[in-house]
């Protein structure tokens, strides 16, 4: 927010008009941004001859999210495209027409207020439908969100601005008892890039959104159109590049296998700037379809049921903890689901007796995914058979999603049916995360391959059944949370010598976390003491540690490494003695 070269169209940003990181149509992708020594890194494009072979498939269209928009307007303009509220509009009901329009209005604004094509923009957003025309809006404008989830705080916030040197911060007033303005202005002040704050929902937004549409020049379908996070495994959320053809790609064939159509309604039960509710087929899965989506306020089982009665809500994703209960929730209601056909479940392993349940108690069919920020989404698809439906979490999307289960410690491929370590490439998997080149050379393979940290076991029918995981990341009722990125907030306490944070099983979440502590000499910090420490540094609540165990040393590897596997045993005996 402070002194910044605000030039609009001028400078680096000047392409003729045209996006950054704009190639030649048709050429392959360089992925080289106009922000000169900043941009190292910003995009690793897919070779040359393998981009050429995408889209000779057919997978990559050259169709950017704004002509997306423009086309289904066409095609569906009367019909309801977002129905839900704000404080401010409680009741929103805009069809695709007026979608389109308002996402116009907004892209002209924005280019109005000094974003350029290429600039980044944290966007913090909750489920309502302005998260659509804004997004869309920033397309338009060329301008790539990073979608920041409503959970995050403070020091996430500024950690995305910092690293994508973000332009511009646009999130709501209060929500949830937060006032995210007021971070998002405080993030502002630290941030030398960030020159202004948007608060949709103020006068000043509407004003925005209220600017004559004009025709601005179309992004490179090619080129990079936002940034997903990672949940990560080493220190802060990783940034993921995607691009306007690969996601686009996604998103119509989960629209496809999903069973998605003009009359479906969709419930964003999870909060949308999440990839999952973003697109596993999520609001844009749906959008592709012509279909309605319905902004959920929040997930829990009194909220949906509601929704779904009221709006006939055909089809929703939830996590797992959410869906058990919900499945508890269903025996007790009175709310008419009996429109609801598919339920989604994923994000974290779906167990068996979870999976079974769901049919029955609430009168739909369940359809498990397994998917990544990073790119691979995997589906049981609609027509199959029920044991793999229950058993497994799917299959890939796409014939050219390339799949490699091998030995976590050669790398060579496990026999058909072993367990292994999940690589995967293709035409919606990045190739590299944002500004991340040391990162890079380990979380990829020189080939190409995501190393996606899961551990898996084949099928023969090519599903893929997810039995553990590699990497030090504790999957929290499918919010991620990083042990690094936690163990570090730790170490910032004067009290804690050293710190190691550990999933430990969960009945209700799958996993929580659990920080083992070794205290400074003479200090003696508390469980309550640091876990306020952590939440009184500006982190999501659910990064905050479930459990804290003060102990005198960490078991030790062979090396001499912290015993994160021993850490993890001894926290089970203790939970067998209890
Ligand atoms: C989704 O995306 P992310 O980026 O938050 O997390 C990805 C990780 C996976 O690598 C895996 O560890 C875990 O989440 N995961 C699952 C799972 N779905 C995701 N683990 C076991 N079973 C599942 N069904 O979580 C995400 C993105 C798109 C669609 C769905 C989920």
């Amino acid at each position: 927010m402070s002194a910044h070269h605000g030039v609009r169209g001028g400078g680096a940003h000047s392409h003729g008009g045209h996006n950054d990181g704009v190639h030649a149509h048709g050429g392959h992708n360089d992925g080289v941004h106009a922000h000169g020594a900043h941009s190292h890194g910003a995009h690793t494009p897919w070779p040359p001859d393998v981009a050429a072979r995408y889209r000779a498939a057919g997978h990559w269209r050259g169709q950017t999210f704004g002509a997306l928009l423009t086309s289904l307007a066409a095609a569906y303009a009367d019909r309801t495209a977002v129905v839900g509220g704000d404080v401010r509009r409680p009741d929103t009901r805009w069809t695709f027409a007026e979608l389109d329009e308002r996402a116009h209005r907004i892209a002209a604004g924005l280019a109005d207020s000094g974003l350029a094509p290429g600039d980044r923009v944290v966007l913090q957003l909750p489920n309502i439908p302005e998260f659509l025309p804004v997004v869309f809006g920033m397309w338009r404008a060329g301008v790539l969100p990073v979608f920041a989830l409503p959970a995050h705080r403070h020091s996430e916030l500024r950690h995305f601005a910092a690293h994508s040197e973000a332009a511009a911060i646009i999130t709501v007033g209060e929500h949830e008892r937060h006032d995210h303005a007021a971070t998002a202005h405080a993030v502002a002040a630290e941030v030398d890039s960030v020159r202004q704050v948007l608060v949709v929902g103020s006068d000043e937004f509407d004003d925005l959104a209220a600017t004559a549409p004009r025709e601005l020049a179309d992004p490179d379908p090619e080129g990079v159109a936002f940034l997903q996070l990672s949940g990560g495994s080493t220190g802060l959320p990783k940034l993921i590049p995607r691009t306007h053809d690969d996601y686009l790609y996604s998103v119509r064939e989960s629209a496809r296998i999903c069973g998605l159509r003009p009359d479906s309604v969709y419930l964003a039960t999870l909060p949308v700037s999440h990839n999952y509710p973003l697109s596993s087929p999520g609001v844009l899965g749906a959008l592709h379809a012509g279909a309605a989506t319905v902004m959920a306020p929040r997930p829990d089982a009194d909220t949906a049921f509601r929704l779904i009665e009221a709006e006939r809500v055909t089809i929703t994703g939830v996590v797992p903890p959410l869906a058990a209960a919900w499945v508890q929730a269903a025996a007790r209601t009175d709310r008419d689901l009996s429109s609801l056909e598919v339920l989604l479940v994923g994000g974290a392993k779906c167990g068996r007796e979870l999976a079974e349940r769901i049919g029955p108690a609430l009168g739909c069919r369940l359809q498990q995914v397994f998917g990544m920020a990073e790119g691979l989404v995997c589906y049981t698809r609609l027509d199959d058979p029920e044991e793999i439906v229950l058993g497994t979490q799917g299959r890939p999307i796409s014939p050219d999603d390339e799949i490699r289960v091998v030995d976590p410690d050669t790398g060579a491929d496990v026999a058909p049916g072993e367990t292994g370590a999940l690589l995967t490439r293709g035409p919606y998997t990045i190739r590299g995360y944002y500004r991340a080149d040391e990162h890079n050379a380990t979380a990829f393979t020189p080939d190409g391959f995501y190393r996606t940290g899961d551990l898996v076991r084949r099928t023969p029918g090519g599903q893929l059944e997810v039995v553990g995981r590699a990497k030090e990341q504790i999957n929290r009722g499918g919010e991620k949370v990083a042990a690094e990125e936690v163990e570090n907030h730790l170490m910032a306490h004067q009290g804690v010598l050293d710190a190691a944070v550990v999933a430990v099983p969960d009945p209700y979440l799958g996993e929580r976390t659990c920080a083992y502590v070794v205290p400074a000499a003479g200090a003696s910090p508390t469980g309550p003491e640091l876990r306020k420490f952590v939440r009184e540094r500006g982190v999501a609540a659910f990064k905050v540690p479930d459990l804290v165990e003060v102990v005198e040393q960490f078991p030790v590897t062979g090396v001499g490494k912290t015993s994160k596997r021993e850490l993890r045993a001894a926290l089970a005996a203790l939970a067998r003695k209890q």
